[in-house]
């Protein structure tokens, strides 16, 4: 690169691969390229073609990896989930007709690539994961990051705790995650929130969980997460709500302080969703999660995640990838409605 080249792509308003992407003076600094200049499929697949970068230095939404599947009990894969949202993102426009929102050219968002883990050690991963993550969230950045089996959110959400206190949670899931052991393991897919509780890192009072459905273990089990505090809404009772009653039953129950939402794929059902872990029979159409996420639009989080997606075991077109692409989109919108511009 010429030294004329860097100091032009340098400027504020460029992306370093492909040249000017918003033609204003005040554009924040990151977003995607204009695809009216290099079509959309073309280049490295970051998250929404946005700029890979390092630092968190003037990005508002970081979007970052977790390629991790150890902590998976059946359909593993997940650990190339990231890749297989990202390469899904590519076709994302700017603007959510839906809840007229101009998310890129709004928001500063960057990919700043995939989080160190280590393949077979569960316990040690979560401890990699908040580790990477407390100094982008102590920049003022929030973070959407893509999984990853569901335990990577245990260690999203040691750094937010570290940062901001104990966190409400919104989780739109097929299950609820508060399992105790399996097969002699604390650190799996099905207990996170269980651990996250333990630690102090969330305030069951303030969190609702969602679309909880399938078989369980035992009579026991259902009433398990509203025995720690949580308030939950199975499949079967969400699918009979509208999405702007959802929104108002969060509402009620999330009141002010900071939040977390996380979003496994398999809420949605083996249908639209096959490529995933822990698929349950029974579960939401793409169009109806959208819907829900949709609803959620005014409240502030300081975090998101899309987990679960396992590649090897989507299907043709990848519906999988697809809904998780555009579900993080929707979540993306969530920033942009609850804070404007200023990020
Ligand atoms: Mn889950």
């Amino acid at each position: 690169m010429s030294t004329r080249a860097g100091r032009r792509l340098a400027r504020p308003g460029h992306s370093r691969w492909y040249g000017r992407r918003v033609p204003t003076e005040d554009a924040p600094r990151y977003g995607p390229p204009d695809a009216l200049r290099s079509p959309r499929y073309a280049g490295v697949k970051t998250f929404a073609r946005c700029p890979l970068v390092e630092s968190p230095e003037d990005v508002d939404v970081a979007v970052l990896g977790i390629p991790f599947d150890t902590a998976t009990t059946n359909r593993p894969g997940a650990r190339f989930g990231p890749e297989a949202i990202r390469s899904a993102s590519i076709v994302l426009r700017p603007y959510n007709p839906v809840q007229d929102a101009l998310v890129f050219g709004e928001l500063s968002v960057a990919d700043l690539g995939d989080l160190s883990v280590t393949p077979g050690n569960a316990e040690k991963t979560v401890g990699q994961i908040a580790e990477q993550l407390e100094p982008i969230v102590r920049s003022g950045a929030r973070t959407l990051c893509l999984g990853g089996d569901h335990l990577v959110v245990l260690g999203e959400l040691r750094a937010y705790a570290a940062v901001h206190g104990p966190l409400g949670l919104v989780l739109l899931d097929a299950h609820a995650d508060v399992w105790d052991v399996y097969v002699g393991e604390r650190y799996y897919h099905g207990s996170p929130f269980r651990r996250a509780l333990e630690e102090g890192l969330l305030d069951p009072s303030r969190s609702l969980l969602a679309g909880m459905r399938g078989s369980l273990y035992g009579p026991g089990d259902a009433a398990m997460p509203t025995d720690l505090g949580f308030e939950v809404i199975t499949c079967e009772e969400l699918v009979a709500l509208t999405p702007e009653a959802y929104g108002a039953r969060v509402r009620a129950r999330v009141g002010d302080g900071p939040l977390f939402l996380s979003f496994d794929i398999d809420v949605l059902d083996p249908a639209f969703a096959p490529g995933t872990g822990t698929p349950e029979a029974g579960g939401l159409q793409t169009r109806e999660a959208l819907g829900f996420v949709r609803a959620l639009r005014g409240l502030a989080f300081s975090g998101y995640d899309v987990v679960e997606v396992s590649p090897p075991y989507d299907g043709p077109g990848q519906p999988t990838a697809v809904a998780a692409a555009n579900i993080a989109f929707e979540l993306l919108t969530l920033d942009v409605l609850a804070r404007g511009d200023s990020g």
